[in-house]
């Protein structure tokens, strides 16, 4: 490249991913690591030829239709995309990437987290003991449900739902449901596709929920989740979107499932003080990949396809 294309990167990056990132492009990076006002994200629109985004910074319709908009690329550092109106940088002709199949393993591995925690109570017992409440050893005290042979009810068999299936199934001898849009074959552990989301959330003694947010209308409703049983958990690794949050919490609050894990928030960083009080319920601030090893693989990835975009070659992971 004889130019250097000018890139801004939105949020601080792993220090491998920047220092490449600065070697090839004309880079611009996030100082204080927070996420930019909606009025600078739409200006930025305007005077970088790429952006690098995450799932912190929304791009919206607004931003993308305006005249003059010199973004030609987005390259988002996560694999959902639900930050960025696709449908508007399609309609824009501004290519957008994602950054699949590298956080599956780490993000499968949070949602199992979060089950062990909220199924052993792990954060009731240790809250307990870190206030030095604990009176010492008892037969009958903190005890939680065992997952084996339970069931394992997945909403969205894609590649992070499969993920924790297998690990599930594999390692914690779990029995595994799922419903998924279309039908999915070759899973290589046993799995039955159920042919609606109640049907998996009346029978599952745990849920995962694996499918994407920022559609307006979240896919696991307050129906579904009235469907759950009352032993049952529910954890959400996805977008905090992907389900009706206010439903699942008024579910805790009237005991009518047993507890919840949350990765994912609707309005990030918002917690609901009702959520942050209840002893039933795992609270993680969206670290579902959060490992230095995945972020700088998402990292990369971003990079490749920016690499591709600017050398016009076909993108590794193109999401427009
Ligand atoms: C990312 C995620 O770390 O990739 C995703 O979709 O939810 C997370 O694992 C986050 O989106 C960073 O943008």
């Amino acid at each position: 490249m004889l130019v250097k294309p000018r890139v801004l990167v939105l949020r601080k990056l792993t220090a491998e991913v920047e220092e490449r990132l600065a070697k090839t492009y004309e880079a611009v990076f996030s100082l204080d690591d927070k996420p930019m006002v909606p009025e600078a994200i739409a200006q930025a629109l305007y005077d970088y030829e790429a952006l690098v985004p995450t799932v912190s910074d929304r791009i919206t319709a607004v931003m993308l239709k305006g005249a003059g908009v010199r973004t030609r690329m987005i390259a988002n550092v996560g694999v959902g995309c639900s930050n960025i109106d696709v449908a508007a940088a399609r309609d824009a002709g501004i290519a957008v990437s994602n950054t699949p199949d590298v956080l599956t393993d780490a993000t499968a591995d949070t949602a199992l987290l979060l089950i062990l925690s909220v199924t052993r109570r792990a954060f009731a017992a240790e809250k307990m003991l870190r206030e030095g409440r604990w009176g010492g050893f008892s037969i009958v005290g903190g005890l939680g449900a065992s997952i084996q042979d339970k069931v394992l009810g997945i909403i969205g068999m894609g590649r992070i739902g499969q993920a924790v299936a297998r690990r599930a199934a594999l390692g914690f001898g779990m029995k595994i449901v799922y419903y998924n849009r279309s039908p999915v074959s070759g899973l290589g552990f046993e799995a039955q596709g159920l042919d609606s989301i109640d049907a998996v959330m009346a029978v599952a003694d745990v849920v995962s929920v694996h499918v994407p947010g920022g559609g307006g209308t979240p896919l696991v409703t307050a129906a579904h989740i009235a469907r759950m049983k009352p032993s049952a958990y529910l954890v959400n690794t996805a977008r905090g979107d992907s389900l009706d949050q206010t439903a699942l919490i008024a579910a805790l609050a009237g005991k009518r499932i047993a507890g919840a894990g949350f990765d994912v928030f609707a309005k990030e960083p918002e917690v609901p003080e009702t959520l942050r009080k209840m002893e039933n319920v795992t609270l993680l601030p969206h670290i579902g990949s959060a490992t230095e090893e995945v972020r700088t693989a998402m990292g990369h990835m971003a990079v490749d396809n920016l690499d591709a975009y600017f050398e016009g070659r076909a993108l590794p992971s193109r999401v427009v």
